[in-house]
């Protein structure tokens, strides 16, 4: 998952960068951040198999800087850059700047955002109607575009629910701002809690997962031992870390789940869609494991670790042979036999 911090300047994008990616970052303007997904049952399934290689799921978190001018909203180079990404996290200051000319006014910076990705879709999808009405080639996305642009009109977020996975892939390529998962993350001074009603307000209108965070605070952690960070946290009335926050709601919001693969050379956590199948998830390892699956066996995680061992799940037959078509579920260990 690639996801992007998005915010006018001086929001605190790079400071959140740094809290949340825990990388001090140099002058480059534009900074990548590899988070590694906690996860306790890769812990485990690591201590009873003792592999070569332990991989937790991965995070990837962008700050683009600012470029352009300061007063353009989200330029366009820095447009560019993000419409490459799944997801959007947005920042909004709380905090009183004097760099900023702009008052503190978290609501109102969100709805700029907002405003911003809606006209650049606009744009997008206008242009191309455009062309078409001149062209009448009639390609298959045209009612898909349409339907978006009516959304965009109205001044609204075009909802994906809304779309089917087929119109979805038919626009795809467009690279929607509209049609990615967003985040937004209040940043607050230091020792100051708490979302502005009317912030969360907008936010729940188009389930946003939001939270709070005091950036500049929540920096500090990296000059901090790691034994020591979550009593620091707790003296300030904080329980987890800002980066537990953002994978929680970033997970929540793209029905992220994770299935495990384990063996003497692997442990590692595989990030997919809810719902996807078995042979979907294989392919996600390999093309060809799914071109050639036969069948998989799988042990959910928490019956796994009951029984503590995969020859004692063999003698409790805790093993289930499923085909192509079983919905992997969070958690599920699975191991699939493919021919090639
Ligand atoms: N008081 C306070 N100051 C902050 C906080 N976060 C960032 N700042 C300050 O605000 C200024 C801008 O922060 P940056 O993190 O550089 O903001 P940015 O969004 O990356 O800015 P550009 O990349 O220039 O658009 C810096 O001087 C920060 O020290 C915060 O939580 N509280
Ligand atoms: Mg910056």
């Amino acid at each position: 998952m690639h996801a992007a911090l998005v915010g006018v300047p001086y929001s605190g994008k790079t400071t959140m960068f740094a809290a949340l990616s825990g990388i001090e970052p140099g002058a480059k303007e534009e900074l990548v951040g590899v988070i590694k997904v906690p996860d306790a049952r890769v812990d485990c399934l690591r201590s009873v198999f003792n592999p070569a290689r332990t991989k937790y799921a991965e995070f990837v978190l962008h700050d683009f800087g600012a470029g352009g001018g300061r007063n353009e909203t989200i330029p366009a180079r820095v447009k560019n850059l993000i419409e490459r990404m799944e997801m959007l996290v947005f920042v909004v200051r709380d905090f009183e700047s004097a760099f900023s000319g702009d008052p503190r006014d978290p609501a109102a910076e969100y709805a700029r955002l907002r405003e911003e990705i809606i006209l650049a879709d606009f744009m997008t999808v206008e242009k191309r109607l455009e062309r078409e009405a001149k062209e009448r080639r009639n390609p298959p996305e045209i009612p898909v575009l349409k339907k978006i642009r009516a959304r965009l009109e109205a001044n609204e977020i075009p909802a994906v629910e809304e779309l089917t996975g087929q119109e979805l892939g038919q626009v795809s390529s467009y690279n929607l701002l509209t049609l990615k998962k967003r985040v937004a993350i209040v940043n607050k001074p230091e020792g100051e809690t708490g979302i502005p009603p009317a912030l969360s307000e907008m936010l729940a209108r188009e389930k946003v997962p939001g939270f709070d965070v005091s950036g500049s605070l929540e920096r500090e952690l990296n000059d901090i031992a790691p034994a020591e960070r979550r009593a620091f946290l707790e003296s300030y009335g904080l329980r987890g870390t800002a980066r537990d926050r953002l994978l929680a709601a970033a997970y929540e919001t793209s029905g992220l789940i994770s299935f495990l693969t384990v063996g003497p050379d692997e442990v590692r956590a595989w990030p997919i869609r809810s719902g996807m199948t078995a042979v979907e998830a294989a392919g996600k390892i390999h093309k060809d494991i799914a071109r050639g699956f036969i069948r998989a066996e799988t042990v959910p995680f928490d019956v796994f670790k009951k029984h503590g061992s995969e020859e004692a799940c063999k003698e409790a037959n805790a093993y289930r042979l499923v085909g192509k078509d079983y919905v992997v579920r969070d958690g599920d260990i699975m191991e699939f036999r493919f021919n090639v």
